[in-house]
């Protein structure tokens, strides 16, 4: 495909997801069903599936030979990334969104051949859209956003769950180390955020290929780096841990937690 296809597609998608946005902040005043999913804490409503169905009738109408991978499993069995896949999280963050009513984002990241070509988080209740065309940059709300400034780790905004801390105590060196930690209860836009400088590294460590995606295509745009916990590549096809940094503290990080 030509950089003009590309460019075509990443428009598509953002419109796309901006209809999306606009239908959520419509659903969201109706009542939806709320059920849980693997614990009482995992939740999905509604609103979760009717976004995903939006776009595979979308995507499938428009471009018939991609393929989906969407976290209710209404897209495709995907198990490799030949071709065009679009990995799609229709909400980030459900359990924000039925009790805070904010901080949720729709997540998507499109790959080719399993190189990430376009990546789109929407913060929907704010109308923060973050994208990212391979080669082109990233953007907030189409202001390109500077590749990451050098930094120190105590200078550092750290983000991570506070149970993360219970399962590997290694984490307490940063808390010390950093200026700070938060935690928004989104890893779409935990990691849009490390690409827009607004914290500095991102640690999770039970993320799916939907959750990681679209920041990964952000990430790659402004020189931040994500890998997993043990500093491997994200293949995209399974679970994974996630550790998404600024460049100038991630090795800091993996010393701090490696050794090395
Ligand atoms: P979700 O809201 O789409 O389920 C919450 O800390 C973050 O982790 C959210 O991005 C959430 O996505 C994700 N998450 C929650 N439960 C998860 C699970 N069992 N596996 C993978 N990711 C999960
Ligand atoms: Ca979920
Ligand atoms: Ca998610
Ligand atoms: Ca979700």
């Amino acid at each position: 495909m030509t950089q003009e296809q590309w460019q075509s597609i990443y428009e598509t998608a953002i419109s796309w997801t901006k209809e999306a946005g606009e239908n959520i902040r419509k659903m969201m005043d109706d009542t939806y069903e709320i059920h849980t999913k693997v614990n009482e804490h995992d939740l999905v409503t509604d609103v979760d599936r009717e976004t995903e169905l939006f776009f595979k009738n979308k995507i499938n109408e428009k471009y018939s030979t991609h393929r989906i991978m969407g976290e209710e499993g209404l897209g495709d069995v995907v198990d490799d990334l030949d071709g065009t896949v679009w990995i799609i999280d229709p909400i980030d963050g459900t359990v924000n969104f039925v009790h805070q009513k904010c901080y949720f984002a729709i997540s998507i990241g499109v790959f080719h051949e399993g190189k990430g070509m376009v990546g789109i988080i929407y913060d929907v209740m704010a109308d923060e859209i973050f994208t990212a065309l391979n080669g082109e940059g990233a953007f907030l709300n189409e202001e390109p956003l500077p590749r990451l400034e050098n930094v120190t780790m105590n200078e550092s905004l750290l983000s991570f769950n506070a149970g993360w801390v219970m399962k590997d105590r290694r984490l307490e060196a940063l808390v010390n180390q950093s200026r700070g930690i938060r935690s928004y209860g989104a890893a779409s836009l935990e990691m849009a955020y490390v690409a827009c400088g607004r914290i500095e590294a991102y640690i999770s460590f039970n993320l799916a290929p939907w959750d990681m995606a679209g920041g990964y295509v952000l990430l790659e745009e402004v020189g931040g780096i994500a890998t997993n916990y043990e500093g491997n590549k994200l293949t995209f096809l399974n679970k994974d841990t996630l550790l998404a940094a600024n460049p100038a503290i991630y090795k800091d990080i993996m010393k701090e937690i490696h050794g090395k």
